[in-house]
């Protein structure tokens, strides 16, 4: 049985599943759609509420897959999830309108767009007619170039309107906004200073009324902190940025390792404002 119980939990764990030769912690782990298909349940007996299939890379330099492609990786992926029974929510971690109507169709119940709907003029319209969620990321340029100098005036407000314009384009494509989530896209298009700041003043994001996704998982800020050159390293780093982002308000956190992450959020969330409902009567 899953540990998650996030109904109850006032966080969701997404534990991220990448059907990708090139993700840049995981690329090859789990391109076999068995091994994606086992992973997605690991993670789920580990907390997981959500598991977030993506088939294309979006690490910077990262080489484009045509839909075809991405159709493979993803959709046995997706079935093979829904035979096993996984109670965890799907979401489908896309820019691509097709791709995102066929895993939806599947059983995708949250779209994951890191180009915030910008990427295909389609994809509003599918969220719309849908009704699935859908997550809006911030992204400076794309994913070959985000990383080639990036500059704010000030990265917070700049990122926040952004947020707003891309959730009011959202709204009038006939996107319900209780539907909509937030991210700030952490390593999209940013520095490790501009990275901390985010964290630092995630306050501001959530007072958007949204709300917001955090994806620092292994990324490569913290291997820049701490020195881990090995991005299966930074679990350590990934937590205290998750711990960090929920006391600030972020409340969906997108992560490779979710055992030390969702248990980090139970006693964090726990010890910020208690919730009725214990995941566990243990006192040890
Ligand atoms: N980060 C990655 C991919 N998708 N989606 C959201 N909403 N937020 C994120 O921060 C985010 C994301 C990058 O991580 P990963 O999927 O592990 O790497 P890759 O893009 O190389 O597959």
């Amino acid at each position: 049985m899953s540990r998650g119980r996030e109904a109850e939990a006032p966080f969701t764990v997404m534990g991220v599943v990448n059907v990708t030769p090139d993700s840049f912690s995981d690329g090859g782990l789990y391109l076999e759609a068995t091994a994606a298909i086992e992973h997605g349940l690991e993670l789920e007996e580990q907390g997981a509420a959500i598991l977030d299939i993506g088939g294309e890379s979006t690490r910077p330099g990262a080489a484009p897959v045509s839909a075809e492609e991405e159709l493979h990786r993803v959709l046995p992926v997706i079935d093979g999830l829904t035979e096993r029974g996984a109670a965890a929510r799907i979401s489908i971690d896309t820019s691509k309108a097709v791709v995102a109507t066929e895993a939806i169709a599947a059983g995708a119940t949250l779209l994951n767009d890191v180009t915030a709907l910008r990427g295909d003029p389609e994809m509003a319209g599918v969220v719309a007619q849908t009704g699935v969620e859908c997550c809006l990321m911030h992204m400076l340029g794309d994913p070959r170039t985000m990383q080639d100098d990036p500059r704010y005036d000030d990265v917070v407000a700049e990122v926040k309107s952004f947020l707003e314009q891309r959730m009011e384009h959202a709204v009038r494509a006939g996107v319900a906004e209780e539907r909509i989530l937030l991210d700030p896209g952490i390593g999209f298009g940013k520095t490790v200073e501009h990275n901390l700041e985010l964290l630092r003043r995630l306050d501001e994001l959530v007072a958007l009324g949204r709300p917001v996704v955090i994806g620092t998982s292994r990324k490569s800020f913290l291997g820049r902190l701490t020195g881990r050159q090995d991005p299966a390293d930074r679990v350590p780093g990934t937590i205290a940025t998750c711990v960090l982002a929920y006391e600030r308000g972020a409340r969906v956190f997108r992560v490779h390792d979710v055992s030390g992450v969702h248990d980090a959020l139970v006693v964090t969330a726990a010890t910020v404002a208690p919730w009725t409902t214990r995941p566990t009567s243990s006192t040890r």
